[in-house]
């Protein structure tokens, strides 16, 4: 069995992974090592399974020569098979936006009950991104119109993506030039599953240059539509105040774990959950309450616009089970182990799916219906109170949880810095150039069992922040910087240096922000886009001092966001393993030739805190051509006066 304190550095996982070995419960870690030796030609990208005649291998000691049945080479696999990670990253994403979008489109119409515009200044910022005439139109006329617009950019076949017009000038005439441009975001990722079909595009360039313009479609489409409709539909986030890890399920309460991505159900069971039917019922039960908690990205969801605690990360739901005090685990969408109704089978846990895409052996299956979604919420809730008085005795709730300020959208950074008469980010854009914050590093994505579960995340933040660099963050990366307390205002004194702990300390910001879920990336690139536009460093995104990381990334969905951060300027260093490591040629190609063809470009380290200070070095260089790297120099010698003069 796998050893808690080896996989993990959060305790949560050391108590639990030993009460599962005594329940005689299987967990991924054991799996992981059942894995074990991993077969190295699908490990390096070298393993082609797209046609009848494969699999076929290449051996990468085994000479360029090699090829496949057809005479697909090493870079033209790894290239292929690259880009359906990115296609099914984008799909997932933009599918999710376009989930958001249809009930958007409806509770426009009235047609969704439950549903209503709760910020008019989101949609009317839309309405004029996406060129909608207001006139003296009613809010609901112009959320139809945003919404059918919306919809439309997922299938449009020709022409650009809207959002496309809100990137940096500069770049979109990189993008125009190397034809990368979104015409639709369906459409590009069609275009990959075709050409990486056996005998299309055998050009590992050609292919990659198509796996960018999915990417882009994602970031500055799927992505930024689920983001912005999300935020229209149930609020622009602000900053609140969370709490975060398992010892936020509660012994006395219903629990109930909300799990994958998509608010649209999670909101109307926040809503249910507090009416006063639902807390009779559960007091009926024997219980004190109903203890609402999230995990993962529709965690992050909630938490953002309500402050529900988070109960863990990705690599946590199988031992959220585990403590025996679930009632509930409902389920939407994307990252939820196939594994979790065997686990629950030995407790009394019930799996609740609530997707006709997404359908779990052995969970009780409750369609959420968006026409009828307070019904479908209801009866989710009521099952898990229902099941309260199944709870047994071999409870375990471990006692870890901390707090954090989350909900740092865009547009709260905007105000927290400038003001709310001048919001703008202009004094961020001005602490950069004096060098009192050196840089911006956006360290996002998932947790993987090949690395030690958050040691990646909090190891490569500490050191950012030490650095004076400020972290914007997603997803379970978000999670897990949280659970070591670096998201309260506290922690700057405590991990910054001395110019981010000075700037963090006047506004009263951590120095680790919370922007989101994985869909809310495309908060930062809004966020960079805003600092190109204020002026003073540079006019693209690949010459500011910024980099990106996902130091525990697992799914395509990463590899999505990490090659749109790449496409849109962003030097970005991946952890853990890297799927193209058997083809020199193909990981030359995205470690070092992209950055001359699109300013971005990918980097692997798997140690968090060589790929911090790879980061680190990257900013220096952008610094430095931008002319401003004398500033930080003065502003450190002024630190080091500082302390002479002190130690006298
Ligand atoms: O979208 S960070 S493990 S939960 S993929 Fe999944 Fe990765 Fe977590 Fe959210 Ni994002
Ligand atoms: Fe082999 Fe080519 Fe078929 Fe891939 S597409 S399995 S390399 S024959």
């Amino acid at each position: 069995m796998a050893d808690g304190k080896l996989v993990s550095i959060d305790k949560t996982v050391e108590v639990l992974l030993d009460k599962m070995e005594k329940d005689g419960v299987e967990s991924c870690w054991d799996r992981h090592l059942q894995q074990e030796p991993r077969c190295q030609y699908g490990d390096l990208g070298l393993c082609c399974r797209h046609c009848g005649q494969g699999p076929c291998q290449i051996d990468p000691f085994g000479g360029e020569q090699q090829k496949g049945v057809c005479g697909a080479t090493a870079e033209t696999i790894a290239a292929r098979h690259f880009i359906r990670m990115i296609a099914g990253g984008a799909a997932a994403h933009s599918d999710h936006g376009r989930g958001v979008a249809e009930v958007f489109l409806a509770a426009a119409k009235g047609e969704a009950k439950g549903y209503e515009i709760k910020d008019e200044q989101k949609l009317l910022t839309m309405a004029m991104d996406f060129g909608v005439e207001i006139g003296d139109k009613s809010i609901e006329e112009i959320a139809v119109e945003v919404g059918e617009i919306a919809l439309a950019q997922f299938g449009q076949q020709e022409g650009e993506l809207k959002y496309i017009k809100k990137a940096p000038l500069k770049r979109q005439e990189l993008w125009h030039k190397l034809g990368v441009t979104p015409r639709g975001v369906d459409r590009e990722i069609v275009e990959i599953m075709h050409r990486t079909h056996i005998g299309v595009d055998n050009d590992y360039k050609n292919l990659l240059l198509q796996g960018t313009r999915a990417a882009i479609g994602d970031g500055w489409g799927g992505s930024m539509i689920a983001t912005d409709l999300q935020d229209a539909l149930f609020g622009t986030p602000y900053p609140v105040l969370g709490r975060v890890n398992l010892g936020v399920l509660k012994e006395d309460e219903v629990n109930i774990i909300i799990h994958g991505h998509e608010p649209l159900l999670s909101e109307l069971i926040v809503v249910v959950s507090q009416e006063k039917e639902m807390l009779d019922l559960a007091t009926s039960k024997g219980a004190q309450g109903i203890n609402l908690v999230g995990m993962c990205c529709t965690g992050n969801e909630i938490l953002m616009r309500h402050g529900i605690p988070v109960a863990g990360d990705f690599l946590q739901q199988e031992i959220a089970i585990a403590t025996g005090a679930a009632e509930a685990v409902v389920v939407d969408i994307q990252c939820i182990m196939p594994s979790l109704p065997s686990v629950a089978d030995c407790y009394h846990t019930k799996v609740i799916s609530t997707s006709p895409k997404a359908k779990f052996p052995g969970a009780t299956h409750i369609e959420f219906d968006e026409h009828n979604a307070l019904n479908s919420a209801k009866e989710i809730v009521k099952t898990a109170i229902n099941n309260f008085p199944n709870r047994s005795r071999n409870v375990n709730i471990p006692k870890e949880s901390v707090d954090l300020i989350a909900g740092f959208s865009y547009e709260t950074i905007n105000y927290l810095l400038g003001g709310m008469f001048r919001a703008s980010c202009r004094p961020l854009n001005d602490n950069i150039i004096n060098g009192r914050i050196r840089g911006i590093a956006g360290v996002v994505g998932c947790n993987s069992v090949r690395t030690r579960h958050g040691e990646g995340h909090v190891e490569m933040v500490k050191e950012l922040i030490k650095n004076d660099v400020i972290v914007l963050q997603t997803g379970c990366s978000a999670i897990d910087c949280a659970k070591a307390g670096l998201m309260v205002p506290e922690a700057a004194g405590k991990y910054a240096g001395s110019g981010l702990a000075e700037v963090c300390e006047t506004v009263g910001i951590p120095p680790v922000l919370h922007m989101g879920s994985c869909v809310d990336n495309a908060r930062i690139l809004i966020a960079a886009t805003a600092v190109i536009k204020e002026g003073g460093l540079g006019d693209d995104i690949s010459e500011m001092p910024v980099a990106g990381a996902a130091p525990e990334w697992m799914s395509e969905k990463a590899i999505s966001i990490g090659h749109y951060f790449v496409a849109s300027g962003v030097y970005t260093v991946f952890g853990a393993n890297f799927p193209t490591l058997g083809s020199k040629k193909l990981t030359k190609h995205l470690f070092e030739e992209l950055e001359e063809q699109i300013g971005g470009m990918w980097g692997f380290e798997p140690d968090p805190v060589k790929a911090a200070q790879l980061m680190i070095k990257h900013i220096d260089k952008k610094r430095k051509a931008l002319g401003i790297d004398k500033t930080r120099e003065r502003v450190l010698y002024d630190m080091a006066m500082r302390r002479e003069l002190e130690a006298v």
